[in-house]
């Protein structure tokens, strides 16, 4: 459960992701597909090499709906529920995956937020990601 504190570290720290959704997007990407070689098997369509334009590409996709749901995070089932029809009936994306991105994107902030990614903004993080996880996976049965 996010707390009120909770939320406003995370709109806190939201202002240093903003500008670098492409940029904090692909790197999350680039680490799972090289950490979780598995999940690559979503994106066989995908050149998947380092700096490919399509991983940047979506990487900002993601990030930015990552950004819309900081901004909404009290109506985060009306917000995402597109992108939870998306990944449970089309892209049919086995839930575990979704932790390990998450796990991905938390690295990624931890690099480039440095000292400012402190234990309860990461356990902010953690919440918000799974909060949002939840979402994008309740349609699944
Ligand atoms: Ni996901 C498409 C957001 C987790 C595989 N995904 C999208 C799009 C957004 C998005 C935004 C683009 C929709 C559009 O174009 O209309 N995905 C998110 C978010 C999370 C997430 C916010 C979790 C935090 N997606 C995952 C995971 C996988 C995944 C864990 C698989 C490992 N997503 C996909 C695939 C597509 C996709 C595959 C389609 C890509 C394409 O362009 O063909």
């Amino acid at each position: 459960m996010l707390t009120e504190d909770d939320k406003q570290l995370i709109q806190h720290t939201w202002e240093k992701v903003l500008g670098h959704q492409e940029d904090f997007g692909a790197e999350a990407l680039e680490r799972l597909f090289l950490v979780y070689p598995n999940t690559k098997t979503y994106f066989p369509h995908f050149d998947l090499h380092h700096d490919s334009e399509q991983i940047r590409h979506h990487g900002k996709k993601v990030v930015t709906a990552l950004g819309d749901a900081v901004r909404h995070v009290d109506n985060l089932r009306e917000t995402l529920s597109e992108l939870s029809n998306l990944h449970a009936y089309n892209l049919r994306v086995d839930p575990v995956n979704f932790k390990l991105l998450s796990h991905s994107f938390q690295v990624v902030l931890g690099v480039h937020l440095g000292s400012e990614y402190t234990p309860q903004v990461h356990l902010a993080y953690d919440k918000f990601l799974a909060a949002v996880t939840a979402v994008l996976t309740e349609k699944y049965r």
